[in-house]
């Protein structure tokens, strides 16, 4: 795959290692990675042998959130209309992410910023090189968090957290992002592909679908009562006792073996 492109995608063993690559630019999102990104995922989606996604950045950043290059307004003329942006390129993204039906993993392999960092935040389980930063940047420039930031933030460090970090932009380091349980961890630099290359790979041999029930449970669980939710884990856990998976799981247990799941 040449290297000119803005996302760049290589299977590994189970899952798919995507790779936003325009490095010059802190891989700030322009349009066409848009749009590459969500081609990639969706084709790990529709893939059954790809069975997580693993997401980093190309160099020195993860993602500097949207180009602003693409948002010059020193030439006059109206504003654009952001909403439309959040609309047709963000919002599916988060969503595409949220509801994708496979683990995905998140390397932030250094600054996230802006979308960059809301858009890490919303993978499933993301861990973080030592050196790297989030920063709510948008308020340096007027705007609000998107991509999902003010819903996540106060749900994953609190009201009193997130506002001082969106009110801010203060950058928080890896291991206090840890520490608050923003992320899942922060590892040294040099060991940061090889742990969340690891950590995909035991994940893409995992019960894949048990693991996406799971995930939206997790997810679902912010938005409705205990009492609805125990009906949702019921409903998830019938699902789950059918698959070929489950037979697997309980089989090599009792025959004192390591499971072989298929993923169906
Ligand atoms: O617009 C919409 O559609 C609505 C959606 C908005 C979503 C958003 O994400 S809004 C927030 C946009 N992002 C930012 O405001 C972050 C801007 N970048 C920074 O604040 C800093 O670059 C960082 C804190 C991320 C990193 O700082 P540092 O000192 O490590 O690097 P640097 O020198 O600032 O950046 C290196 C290069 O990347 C530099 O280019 P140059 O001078 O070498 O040619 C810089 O201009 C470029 N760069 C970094 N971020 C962006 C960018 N170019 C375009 N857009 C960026 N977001």
């Amino acid at each position: 795959m040449a290297d000119t492109e803005t996302v760049l995608a290589h299977r590994r063993d189970g899952y798919l290692l995507v790779t936003l690559n325009r490095p010059d630019r802190l891989n700030a999102f322009n349009e066409d990675m848009h749009h590459a990104l969500r081609g990639h995922l969706t084709d790990a989606e529709e893939t059954a042998d790809i069975r997580a996604v693993l997401l980093t950045g190309a160099g020195r950043a993860f993602c500097a959130g949207q180009d602003l290059s693409d948002r010059d307004m020193r030439a006059g003329g109206p504003a654009p209309d952001l909403g439309v942006t959040l609309d047709t390129l963000y919002n599916p993204l988060v969503r595409q992410i949220r509801s994708m039906n496979k683990p995905v993993v998140c390397a932030v392999n250094g600054v996230a910023a802006g979308a960059g960092a809301n858009i890490a935040l919303c993978c499933d389980i993301v861990l973080a090189a030592q050196s790297a930063r989030f920063i709510q940047a948008f308020s340096k420039i007027g705007l609000v968090p998107d991509s999902g930031g003010t819903w996540l933030l106060p749900r994953l460090i609190g009201e009193a957290r997130a506002k001082a970090l969106a009110m801010t932009g203060a950058p928080l380091d890896a291991e206090t992002a840890a520490s608050w349980g923003l992320i899942w961890k922060c590892v040294p630099d040099s060991e940061l592909m090889m742990e969340a290359g690891n950590l995909a790979g035991q994940l893409a041999a995992g019960a894949t679908r048990g693991l996406a029930l799971t995930k939206q449970l997790i997810q679902q669980a912010a938005g409705q009562p205990l009492d609805q939710h125990l009906d949702s884990e019921r409903d998830a856990q019938r699902q789950a006792g059918r698959t070929a998976d489950y037979k697997e799981g309980v089989t090599s247990f009792l025959e004192k073996r390591p499971a072989r799941f298929s993923g169906s």
